[in-house]
């Protein structure tokens, strides 16, 4: 049962892709476990629904998720002209977050949004925003089991990928129940998880574990051990016989995490077409959205990220002081040193 507040909104998006024929299912730039997940579930139930769908992901579908990608029309041009009756937007904060640009006739084709993340914007037309939800697949799955949509062992593989993934395997501070109700459902479909457990536990490449070993290596502390900071310029990952991809890969993110004092982390890399991008992680409260908005991109509490297209020493020197004024604030705030 979907919380309360949602039910409105859950039900006239039910209604709207009950009365649709056409419909894109899209998600943000580079897809993670909950993009892909969340786009193929939907995508199967609507299919085994008899709808037509097709499936918009600007940076296509990662090698490592393409177990769980159905047979489906992909569109990656950066401009969509759409003749859809229904464009669902999962898992982005803002439309921006896409990459694409939809040119749409807003009386003819109606624009979802169906996210957690704390920084949506609204932008739909209708909106789904549950921030307390797990990843955008426990929405999607609420949302399925409302409308009475095809949940089989097929579409509970996607959903199962996105909602492991995003709430890292149920260890999310502040979890809700309903992400392990979630789970249940989709297990009782009888699906079969080993290959997600295969790629989660055994997926790494060589190139990722040399970027990890870098980072344990490299990382600096600051704000009395509190803060762990990292800069993985393009010369570290060729020397190291790495790419940008392998820095996601590598898991160093939430590694930094796991020594016992220390409770946010920045990690600044920059691509080979001049884009930096910062991930910020934290535990134990201290807001990284915030400091993610601030800079221009998004996300949740703790976990965020943002890219620009600067030197990567010009965006770290601003990612690094504002994350140490961040994490300054939090442990000088009179809740928590009373
Ligand atoms: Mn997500």
């Amino acid at each position: 049962m979907l919380p309360a507040e949602l039910l409105n909104d859950a039900n006239a998006i039910i209604d709207r892709i009950r009365g649709a024929g056409k419909i894109l299912v899209a998600a943000h730039l580079r897809p993670d476990g909950d993009a892909t997940g969340s786009v193929s579930g939907l995508i199967k139930s609507l299919q085994k629904a008899g709808k037509s769908v097709e499936a918009a992901l600007f940076d296509g579908v990662p090698e490592k998720f393409a177990f769980v990608w159905p047979e489906v029309r992909l569109l990656r041009e950066p401009q969509i002209n759409s003749d859809h009756d229904l464009i669902m937007v999962l898992d982005s904060g803002d439309a921006d977050r896409t990459g694409f640009t939809f040119n749409r006739d807003p009386k003819k084709t109606c624009l979802i949004n169906i996210d957690h993340h704390a920084s949506n914007t609204m932008f739909g037309d209708l909106n789904y925003v549950d921030t307390g939800a797990s990843a955008a697949c426990e929405i999607i799955a609420a949302l399925l089991e409302q409308a009475g949509l095809p949940i089989d062992a097929d579409v509970a593989l996607s959903l199962m990928l996105g909602l492991v993934t995003d709430s890292r395997f149920f260890q999310n501070e502040g979890l809700r129940h309903t992400a392990h109700l979630a789970a249940a459902r989709l297990l009782k479909t009888g699906l079969d998880t080993s290959p997600i457990l295969n790629t989660l536990n055994s997926g790494r490449s060589e190139a990722d574990l040399r970027v990890q070993g870098f980072g344990l290596c490299n990382f600096r502390l600051e704000c009395n051990r509190r803060l762990a900071t990292l800069v993985v310029r393009q010369s570290d990952l060729k020397k190291i016989g790495a790419a940008f991809g392998n820095v996601y890969g590598s898991g160093i993110f939430n590694l930094l995490l796991s020594m016992g004092d220390t409770f946010a982390s920045v990690v600044i890399f920059e691509r080979d077409d001049g884009m930096s991008f910062c991930e910020f992680r934290s535990r134990g409260g201290v807001n990284v959205k915030d400091v993610a908005v601030s800079m221009g991109g998004g996300g949740h509490v703790p976990a965020s990220g943002c890219s620009r297209a600067v030197a990567i020493d010009e965006l770290a020197a601003e990612a690094i002081e504002k994350m140490k004024m961040q994490v300054e604030r939090f442990y000088t705030s009179p809740e928590k040193s009373a």
